[in-house]
């Protein structure tokens, strides 16, 4: 009999996660990036399967759960979305490490995740808490003048933290969530004006990530330590979660100009409301290492149906 093909639903700070937990397809024991590449080439429609409308949306992250590589991760994973493929995702992992804890899998602790782009942990605490430590973080080009049509020249800093970002404070924008439409136009227009003029990451990717900043709104949060962001994912979705590794390149961006030290606290607004705490350390080479603590919620424990005369059975394609 074929495995139930199971799916389990999370949201963290408001942000979906479907991770797929059995049933799915089989991609060997290498390294996650190259499972990650056998996915896309040869198992897209798996993606498209669980994220994409009818049965998903754009906001929707996918994840599929793997067995890992070293005996001492828990698991390894690949993150998707409407329209590719994730290097990382913070708020994803979060909710993976709920799912786990769901199953049964995971307890209170520390545990291994493999992902394509380098293993990361994820500690899970009594009340739920989890804090990610995140992948090494950098700002690799600071302060990037771009011409914005509509809006003219706007400035930003180029960063990594698991994914590419553009971190742009002078949009003139009101971050919230009645505005994301405007904030939705506005940083798509970003994103292709970058694209537009080379503006790549430093080993020539595309950034496929906007996030626009302003001061924080929580008047529990000290001003000099916190930030509201409004990121805008690769398919057009903006993330309804502070962004771990949003908030993994905004890190990178205050430890580099020098306005927070290691292990000092940083608080991340997403334009929800929802909030991430942050800090950093550095390790031996001097490489920022974020971590990230969020909480997730489980919201649907279910199993995919995929009917054999349904022509969207494995979702619209876009
Ligand atoms: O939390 O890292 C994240 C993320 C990336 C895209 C959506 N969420």
């Amino acid at each position: 009999m074929n495995t139930p093909i199971r799916i389990i639903d999370s949201h963290t700070g408001g942000e979906p996660t479907r991770v797929l937990v059995s049933g799915g397809p089989e991609l060997g024991s290498g390294p996650m990036s190259e499972r990650l590449r056998l996915l896309q080439s040869q198992h897209d429609h798996w993606r498209r399967a669980l994220v994409n409308e009818p049965r998903g949306s754009e906001v929707l992250v996918g994840a599929l759960l793997c067995e890992p590589q070293a005996a001492d991760s828990a698991c390894g994973v690949i993150f998707f979305n409407n329209v590719g493929y994730l290097g990382m995702c913070g708020h994803g992992s979060i909710g993976l490490i709920a799912t786990l804890a769901h199953l049964g899998r995971i307890v209170q602790g520390t545990h291994k995740i493999e992902t394509p782009v380098g293993a990361i942990t994820a500690t899970l605490a009594s009340d739920g808490q989890v804090t990610l430590a995140n992948v090494p973080s950098f700002r690799a080009t600071k302060n990037v003048a771009v011409n914005v049509p509509g809006h003219g020249r706007m400035h930003g800093d180029v960063a990594w933290g698991g994914n590419w970002f553009f971190l742009c404070e002078d949009h003139g924008q009101s971050l919230e969530i009645s505005n994301a439409e405007a904030l939705t136009e506005l940083a798509w227009r970003i994103r292709t004006a970058l694209t537009e003029a080379g503006v790549r990451g430093s080993q020539g990717e595309e950034i496929d990530h906007i996030e626009l900043i302003a001061p924080s709104r929580n008047p529990a949060h000290d001003p000099k330590k916190s930030a509201r962001n409004f990121v805008l994912c690769p398919g057009k979705a903006y993330d309804r979660s502070p962004c771990g590794t949003g908030t993994s390149a905004k890190i990178a961006c205050l430890a580099a100009d020098g306005k927070l030290a290691p292990g000092e606290l940083w608080q991340q607004e997403s334009v929800i409301g929802s909030s991430f705490a942050a800090s950093y350390q550095l390790n031996e080479q001097g490489q920022v290492l974020p971590q990230i603590s969020g909480r997730a919620f489980i919201n649907l424990d279910a199993q995919l149906v995929l009917q054999a005369e349904d022509p969207f059975a494995w979702g619209i394609p876009v």
